[in-house]
């Protein structure tokens, strides 16, 4: 199935999972509407739609967690954005890795604001619309970390554990209606997802990844595509997704 002539809602489209999303689907002919902080990384990103499969795309530069801006963006698309077929709920962070003890307040406020709070916001400002329409996807981008917690993970594994809540409440919500839920939950893909959880700590960002190939954010992409691309009787609910090399959060094999 073609995705020509749909309109996908990309959030946190400047870097990693959701950059290679909202390429993904612009090759399978949707026009993307690419959400992010970074304004200059989104039109950087709309450049390239444009230049490898002339899609059209349209930049919102938005925080998620401010609700006010959320609505402000979306409710004032031109009218051809206005019709939202694909939602996919990208933006998230991790922040830190601290004992709770130990932990740092600004970042619990950090992710619960972003990886939960601003997933709702999105989706309350969104649904209504694919509701009315009678048609939509929604793809929440939840992680390996809603289903295991480990060491350190504590307060990001919780929101991540929320998301799996929502996908399923969603579900729940929506199931007299044409519109499918999804969520698919990755274990280590390398992005900027460690170096922002690291604070700009390089290095120790790369640790993470060492001794294996990590998934890309091309590699969720593909499966966000299949999902999407399913007939409209097929609901994909939930897809864990590992590198080879992995077997849960905290079994991964590492050459020397
Ligand atoms: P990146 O750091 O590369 O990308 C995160 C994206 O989220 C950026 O585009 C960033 O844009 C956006 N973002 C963060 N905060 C906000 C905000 N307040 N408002 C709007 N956008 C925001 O990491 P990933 O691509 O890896 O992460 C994407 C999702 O995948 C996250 O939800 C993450 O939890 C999840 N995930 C990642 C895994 C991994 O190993 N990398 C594994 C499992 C799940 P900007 O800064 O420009 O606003
Ligand atoms: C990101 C994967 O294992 O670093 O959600 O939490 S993990």
């Amino acid at each position: 199935m073609s995705l020509n002539g749909r309109i996908a809602l990309i959030t946190g489209a400047t870097s990693g999972i959701g950059k290679a999303t909202a390429l993904a689907l612009a090759r399978e002919g949707a026009s993307v509407i690419l959400l992010g902080r970074r304004g200059e990384r989104l039109e950087e990103v709309g450049q390239e739609v444009k230049k490898r499969y002339n899609a059209s795309w349209i930049a919102l530069p938005v925080d998620v967690r401010e609700l006010q801006a959320v609505k402000t963006a979306i409710k004032g698309l031109p009218e051809y954005w206005q019709k939202i077929d694909i939602l996919i709920n990208n933006a998230g962070l991790a922040a830190g890795l601290s004992k709770i003890h130990e932990g740092d307040v600004e970042d619990w406020e950090k992710m619960i604001d972003t990886n939960i709070k601003g997933l709702l916001y999105v989706t309350r400002t969104v649904v209504p619309g694919m509701v009315e329409r009678g048609r939509g996807d929604v793809v929440n981008i939840g992680s390996i970390a809603g289903h295991e917690v480990y060491p350190g993970g504590n307060v990001y594994c919780a929101t991540k554990h929320a998301v799996d809540a929502l996908t399923k409440g969603l579900r729940i919500d929506l199931v007299d209606t044409p519109i499918r839920v999804s969520s698919v939950d990755p274990g280590l893909v390398e992005t900027e997802f460690s170096i922002v959880r690291f604070k700009g700590d390089i290095e120790r960002a790369k640790n993470v990844y060492k001794g294996l190939k990590p998934l890309t954010g091309e590699d969720i992409a593909d499966t966000i595509v299949f999902i999407v691309s399913r007939p409209p009787h097929v609901q994909i609910a939930d897809v864990i997704i590992f590198p080879t090399a992995q077997a849960s959060s905290m079994v991964v094999h590492r050459e020397e």
